[in-house]
């Protein structure tokens, strides 16, 4: 490393969430990490060598006059656990733990060391101020991840899944981004550019001999392994629909002429009355979102004002802000009434989502009022659920279907490899058509030299994925997603 390199700079932050709580971990990560955190810890019985991966007992003291690489104001706090403030001598103590993780079987790669200190902001803060006035320097966003990453412990993939899995908001979702941390989706890339490397190997040896007498490899079996190639991105491709809203969340809509149940049924999906519901219709004026997990995907629901002529100036930003939130809908909830038949806006409703590809489900609410079964109109081929919001009936069943229509029959929590991140499915996308090309090239029985460029080019945009070919920028927009201490 030379002295520009950044890791030699050695970094800390407090590793553990904001506020208070049982315990507060301040960490460092660097080459001095271990001399810095030994003079912010004394140690109960002083080792002769701090072995690693074992916790000591001790003391944290912070003092405004901490000497220079220099003797031991901790000695003033003769009372450890407590926090003493001496006119002219401020000394802060705290009994605590002490950590050693060596490099390079850390976390980031580097020497860190850990100290365990009971959860006071303020606290932690000084033991940070301490440890930055004896030369470390405050972490960046993300900055342990991104050594853990630079020192090659885990790939950009895995990298992202500690900042996902961190703020997964269901145990479904949890479970795909702790799989992409382990590595899972890493391996089948990883899979994925080793036939790519071998496909290209034949298709150069086939340039090298060219204008040989050998016999180049067939065109039928490179046709073939790019096509096997192919497939498999387009199945990862096809994860993503899926993927995506366990890291984004979906949107579900609700909409539907004024007073047939929207805000009520708002409410019992969520199960507390986040909406106003009244008797006169038009109560709704605005869109009101709020999020609940369905079958394990972060669903958030957008309840909206009913759609209608509008004459008034609110009611008209209102339905306009309705048609918004259903151009934006993952899925949508259409709800008419029992007693009603469908009018042509919610025909049209329906109709215009189908046309969209986007999914709809027609709601008939308000069942308790009608004496006999109620029926779906036949000619609109839409999932359809009858409820009683007033009542409770169907809501189990409407949230089954919101929780299948959403992940499209795949069931939750199954194929954990799935893309769950819009730059991964961009830079797949792009695999894609560079091995297309490759495929068109292979058939045409083009110069093998191009199949092999597009081949190259299909392995830079998978190698942006793991982080093999990267730029700073998206290391930067990567990370800096992240909290300070992680
Ligand atoms: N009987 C019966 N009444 C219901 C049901 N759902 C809602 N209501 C009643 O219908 C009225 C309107 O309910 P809301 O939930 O406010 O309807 P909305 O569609 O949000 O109405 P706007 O916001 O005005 O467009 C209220 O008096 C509710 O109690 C139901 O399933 N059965
Ligand atoms: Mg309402």
């Amino acid at each position: 490393m030379n002295a520009a390199d950044p890791f030699e700079e050695t970094i800390v932050a407090v590793a553990t969430p904001p506020g208070e709580g049982g315990i507060g971990i301040v960490r460092l990560s660097g080459p001095r990490a271990v001399a810095i955190g030994k003079r912010i810890f004394a140690f109960t019985e002083e080792p002769k060598r701090i072995e690693p991966y074992r916790l000591y007992t001790g003391v944290v003291t912070v003092s405004d006059d901490l000497p220079e690489g220099g003797q031991d104001p901790r000695k003033k706090a003769d009372v450890p656990g407590a926090v003493k403030t001496e006119r002219n001598d401020p000394t802060i103590t705290d009994r605590a733990l002490f950590v050693l993780m060596r490099a390079p079987r850390s976390y980031t790669g580097q020497d860190v060391v850990e100290l365990h200190c009971h959860g006071s902001p303020l606290l932690l803060a000084s033991v940070v101020t301490a440890a930055v006035s004896m030369g470390a320097r405050p972490a960046k966003r993300g900055e342990f991840t991104q050594r853990a990453f630079m020192n090659g412990k885990i790939d950009l993939v895995q990298a992202e899944a500690v900042a996902d899995l961190i703020a997964a908001k269901t145990t479904d979702g949890l479970s795909v981004f702790s799989c992409h941390l382990m590595g899972g989706l890493s391996e089948r890339l990883s899979d994925l550019r080793e036939r790519l490397v071998s496909l290209l190997a034949d298709v150069e040896a086939s340039v090298d001999f060219s204008d040989q007498d050998i016999d180049p490899q067939p065109v039928e079996s490179i046709v073939g392994d790019i096509e096997a190639s192919f497939a498999f991105v387009k199945e990862l491709l096809g994860s993503y629909r899926v993927g995506r809203v366990y890291r984004e969340g979906a949107r579900l809509v609700i909409a539907g002429r004024p007073n047939v149940g929207k805000s009520s049924l708002m409410n019992r999906l969520l199960g507390r009355p986040r909406a106003i519901v009244a008797p006169e219709p038009g109560t709704t004026t605005d869109t009101i979102e709020d999020v609940m997990d369905i079958g394990g995907i972060p669903v958030r629901i957008v309840d909206t004002c009913g759609l209608r002529e509008a004459v008034g100036a609110v009611e008209r930003e209102g339905v306009q802000r309705t048609r918004q939130a259903l151009d934006t809908a993952d899925a949508t909830l259409l709800v008419a009434e029992a007693t009603i038949g469908l009018d042509h806006q919610e025909r049209a409703v329906i109709e215009a989502a189908a046309a969209a590809d986007r999914r709809v489900v027609l709601v008939i609410n308000k069942v308790d009022l009608v004496a006999s079964e109620t029926s779906a109109p036949p000619d609109l081929a839409v999932p359809t659920v009858f409820t009683s919001a007033l009542v409770g009936t169907g809501i189990d069943t409407l949230k089954d279907v919101i929780g299948s229509l959403i992940v499209g029959g795949a069931s939750s929590g199954s194929g954990q490899d799935l893309i769950t991140n819009a730059r991964h499915y961009a830079a797949l996308l792009s695999v894609s058509q560079f091995l297309e090309q490759a495929h068109e090239g292979a058939i045409k029985h083009v110069s093998p030299e191009f199949i092999a460029l597009d081949i190259r080019e299909a392995l830079a945009s998978l190698g942006e994925i793991t982080g093999d070919v990267t730029t700073d920028e998206i290391l930067e927009a990567i990370f800096s997603r992240f909290c300070v201490g992680k």
